[in-house]
C-alpha cells in the first residue's frame, strides 16, 4: 500500500475512536470557541495511532434564550450594579378596553418619523414615534421637543401605570410598529436625564411582537454578546412590562423586525425625566466642556 493511503486509512477507519465526549450541557449549547484546537494529534514512535486529548481549556456555553410569559416579578440577574428586575402584568388591560385604546390611539396621536445621527449621517426610525412631557428627550442626537399637549386617553393610563408600578411617571416615548418590518435596535433607556437605575413601564396594545433582553458583556469579553444571556417576553395587546433596578444598566433590549406578518402594535413607555446637569452625558452623548462631544457606546447602539 503506497504511503499516501496507509495514512489516509489511518485517520479513517483505522484510526481508534474519539474519547467519549463530556455530554452536552441540556440548559445551553457548548461551543468551543476553536474546535479544531480541542484536537490534539499525537503520534507515537512507529505506531500508527492518532489520539485525541480533550483540551484543558473550559469549553464555553451559549445559555439558551429564556422566555418569560408569567405574570409576577422576575429577577433577571443580582450583579455588582445591583438587582435587575422584570414585572409582568399580562392581562394589564381588558380586551374590550384595549381594542378600544388601540383603535383611538392609532387614529388621535401626533405620529412621525424621527430622523436619527450616527457618524454624522442620518437616517428615518423604522417606526413612528411621539413624545409626551415637561421636558424634551434626546437620543441617537436627535431631539423630541417638551409636549404638554397629553391627549386625554394618555393621563388615564398614566394614573393607571403610576399605581401598578408605584412610580410618578412625567413623560411618555410612544411608539408605532406599522407592520413586521418596524423595530427598534438594541439599546438600553440609560440616558443621563433617565437619572440612577430608572424603572421604565411600557404598556403594548395591538399584535404581539417579541422583546428581547440581552445581558452585557464583561469587560474582556470585548463586547461579544455571543455568550451573553438572552430572554424573550412576548408582549400581547394589554400586557403591561416594568423594568426595574439595574435593567437598565446591565441590559439592552431590542424588538427585532419579524419575517412572518404582523400587524400594527402601539407601544407606550412611561419614564421620568429630570433636568439634565451641565456638563452630563445628553441623548447619547457626554458633554464636557472644551471638548467635541463623545459618543455613548450604548446609544451608538440604539442604531435604528
Ligand atoms: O416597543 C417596545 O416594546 C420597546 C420600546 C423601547 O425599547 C423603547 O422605547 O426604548
Amino acid at each position: 500500500m503506497s504511503d499516501k493511503r496507509q495514512r489516509a486509512r489511518v485517520q479513517g477507519s483505522w484510526a481508534k475512536p474519539l474519547p467519549k465526549q463530556p455530554q452536552r450541557p441540556t440548559e445551553g449549547c457548548a461551543f468551543p470557541s476553536n474546535p479544531v484546537a480541542n484536537l490534539k494529534p499525537s503520534w507515537g514512535v512507529g505506531q500508527h495511532a492518532f489520539e485525541f486529548h480533550q483540551s484543558t481549556q473550559p469549553v464555553k456555553l451559549i445559555p439558551s434564550e429564556k422566555v418569560i410569559e408569567k405574570d409576577g416579578d422576575h429577577e433577571v440577574s443580582n450583579g455588582p450594579s445591583g438587582v435587575s428586575r422584570l414585572r409582568l402584568f399580562t392581562e394589564f388591560l381588558p380586551v374590550e378596553e384595549a381594542d378600544w385604546m388601540f383603535s383611538k390611539l392609532l387614529a388621535e396621536l401626533p405620529w412621525s418619523q424621527k430622523t436619527n445621527y450616527r457618524q454624522g449621517e442620518s437616517y428615518g426610525e423604522p417606526r413612528l414615534t411621539c413624545w409626551y412631557g415637561e421636558l424634551p428627550y434626546t437620543y441617537a442626537h436627535s431631539t423630541m421637543e417638551a409636549n404638554t399637549q397629553w391627549h386625554p386617553l394618555l393621563l388615564t393610563l398614566r394614573q393607571a401605570v403610576d399605581s401598578a408600578s408605584g412610580s410618578s411617571f412625567n413623560s411618555l416615548l410612544c411608539n408605532l410598529y406599522r407592520n413586521e418590518s418596524d423595530s427598534i435596535g438594541w439599546h438600553s433607556d440609560d440616558e443621563a436625564s433617565l437619572g440612577i437605575k430608572p424603572t421604565i413601564a411600557s404598556l403594548s396594545l395591538g399584535d404581539t411582537r417579541v422583546f428581547s433582553l440581552r445581558k452585557k458583556p464583561p469587560p474582556e469579553e470585548n463586547g461579544d454578546y455571543t455568550y451573553m444571556e438572552r430572554l424573550r417576553v412576548p408582549l400581547a395587546h394589554g400586557t403591561l412590562l416594568l423594568m426595574e433596578g439595574a435593567t437598565q444598566d446591565d441590559w439592552q433590549h431590542q424588538v427585532a423586525k419579524e419575517y412572518h406578518s404582523r400587524g400594527p402594535r402601539i407601544n407606550l413607555t412611561f419614564r421620568t425625566i429630570y433636568p439634565e446637569p451641565a456638563g452630563c452625558r445628553h441623548g447619547g452623548q457626554t458633554l464636557t466642556s472644551g471638548t467635541a462631544p463623545v459618543l455613548s457606546t450604548q446609544h451608538h447602539q440604539r442604531l435604528l
